[in-house]
């Protein structure tokens, strides 16, 4: 759950764009892309694109801004919390994207995957039409304590729940509420954990009963795109590369990447350096063995990849209420390869 920066855009001219959604109630959800001829300026045609049938989320009114009005889940004292989470606040850990292969280091983040995997197969397991997100982010924290750890986003930097659901047009960083799911939602289902000095973090996009053909496809080419991304890792590869092939799997297609939200290096940290960008750049970084970070491309419907957020502060939607679709992992780099630890 990184964000490169909050999203400045004005609230009021989404307030009249939600007003306007919500009044017309859409389920069907098409728009208009005017194709501009680049030597004349003018508009040649209007391209009409489908983007399926699902629900629109929007910020409750009257808005309430940060979330300073959700009252956080409580921890035992003796489940041992991230620095962020203690008080008094704890000193962060000096960490730069790197473990020590071969010894403790390794076998704590080996761990830590290892049951954020299994904390993302029960968060899936509960998803179901008619039931609420805050159900299950309630379920997702007794889970995790009952495994001995504390679950990462709880008080980061603010955020007031223990993972983050992310349904349909929201992108990435949705705050579980007493809403039910319905049928034919994506929801995105992102945990992460810290036990043992390490923190565990992966994400997967799941059907809620019966999804249009356009969801489904977009779930697909976002797994696809962590596939892709994953197989560009290797040591002596360029962190570029990831961009690259999730660019090349995307580009001919009619949908876009996010450029707002990167993967992280994760261990003692939940998020450092090498900071992952899935679209195309020229960053000259290079994999080592020791390196491990998550890939977590976030695909969009459609051609404009542009996001905003709620007036919580935290709620990525997309600026033109398109689906988007999140998969994530966490990658090792070995001496020979590269590992996933969360698969
Ligand atoms: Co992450």
């Amino acid at each position: 759950m990184h964000r490169i920066a909050r999203i400045t855009l004005p609230l009021t001219r989404h307030n009249v764009w939600s007003r306007n959604l919500k009044a017309q109630s859409l389920r069907h959800v098409s728009f208009t892309r005017a194709n501009r001829n680049s030597d004349t300026g003018f508009v040649d045609n209007i391209d009409y694109e489908d983007f399926g049938s699902y629900r629109i989320i929007l910020p409750e009114e009257p808005f309430v801004f940060g979330t300073a009005h959700i009252k956080p889940r409580s921890v035992p004292p003796h489940i041992k919390r991230p620095y962020y989470a203690s008080t008094p606040t704890g000193n962060k850990p000096e960490f730069r994207g790197k473990i020590q292969l071969g010894g403790e280091e390794e076998h704590r983040l080996r761990e830590s995957a290892k049951l954020a995997r299994k904390v993302r197969e029960y968060a899936g397991s509960l998803v179901k039409v008619g039931r609420t997100t805050n159900e299950i982010d309630e379920a997702v924290h007794e889970f995790i304590l009952e495994h001995g750890a504390y679950p990462s986003p709880l008080l980061y930097q603010d955020f007031p729940r223990s993972c983050c659901t992310s349904i349909n047009n929201v992108l990435v960083h949705g705050i579980p509420d007493d809403h039910p799911l319905e049928d034919g939602d994506i929801i995105n289902i992102d945990v992460t954990i810290f036990k043992d000095g390490y923190h565990g973090d992966t994400s997967q996009t799941f059907l809620v009963g019966n999804v249009d053909e356009q969801g489904k496809k977009l779930v697909s080419i976002t797994n696809q795109a962590l596939n892709a991304g994953i197989a560009a890792c290797g040591p002596g590869k360029h962190f570029r590369d990831i961009g690259k092939a999730i660019h090349d799997l995307v580009k001919d297609t009619n949908y876009c990447v996010s450029s707002q939200f990167t993967g992280h290096g994760i261990g003692p940290v939940f998020h450092s350096q090498p900071w992952i960008l899935h679209h195309k750049n020229d960053e000259p970084e290079i994999m080592e063995p020791g390196h491990c970070f998550t890939i977590e491309p976030c695909i969009i419907q459609g051609t404009n990849p542009r996001g905003w957020i709620f007036p919580d502060g935290w709620t990525a939607s997309t600026e033109n209420c398109a689906r988007g679709a999140q998969a994530e992992h966490m990658v090792l780099i070995t001496p020979t390869g590269a590992e996933v630890l969360t698969l």
